[in-house]
């Protein structure tokens, strides 16, 4: 398996580090609702249900097991800016990887995703154990 990430120029962090920090302080508040992406097997194929979910910064997002374990919740930071990556890996306990989150080998086990406090944008994932079966999904903070 093989993740890359882009070469951000340092200038580019620093300024996409203020542009975060900016629209963290206007303050807005989001919304308290709780969402759930099942992490599934159906036939052969493993998934994200749903695979792209748009939610309000302040939601809960809940990825609950429901078949085909072990299944994890591991970011794809390459188009994140700085404050995205630096407000997330906060709110990541017990990673497995950096931007992964432990491995999920119950049923009805679950890896919270608070969007609290996190910048508005795309937020893409993958199931680390099934990174090659194309396992993956986006929360859309908005
Ligand atoms: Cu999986």
């Amino acid at each position: 398996m093989t993740i890359t990430s882009r070469a951000v120029p340092a200038l580019a962090i620093v300024l996409s580090a203020s542009l975060g920090a900016r629209s963290l302080t206007r303050g807005q508040r989001g919304g308290s609702r709780i969402h759930e992406i099942h992490m599934e097997m159906s036939g052969n194929s493993y998934r994200f249900a749903p695979a792209a979910m748009a939610v309000t910064r302040g939601d809960t997002v809940l990825f609950v097991v429901t078949s085909g374990e072990p299944h994890d919740v591991a970011f794809d930071t390459s188009t994140m800016t700085a404050t995205m990556k630096r407000t997330l890996n906060g709110k990541i306990h017990d990673p497995i990887a950096p931007f992964a989150g432990p491995l999920l080998v119950h049923r009805g086990d679950r890896f919270v995703m608070d969007t609290r406090d996190l910048p508005l944008g795309e937020y893409p994932f993958y199931c680390l154990p099934h990174f090659v079966l194309q396992m993956k999904g986006v929360v859309t903070i908005k």
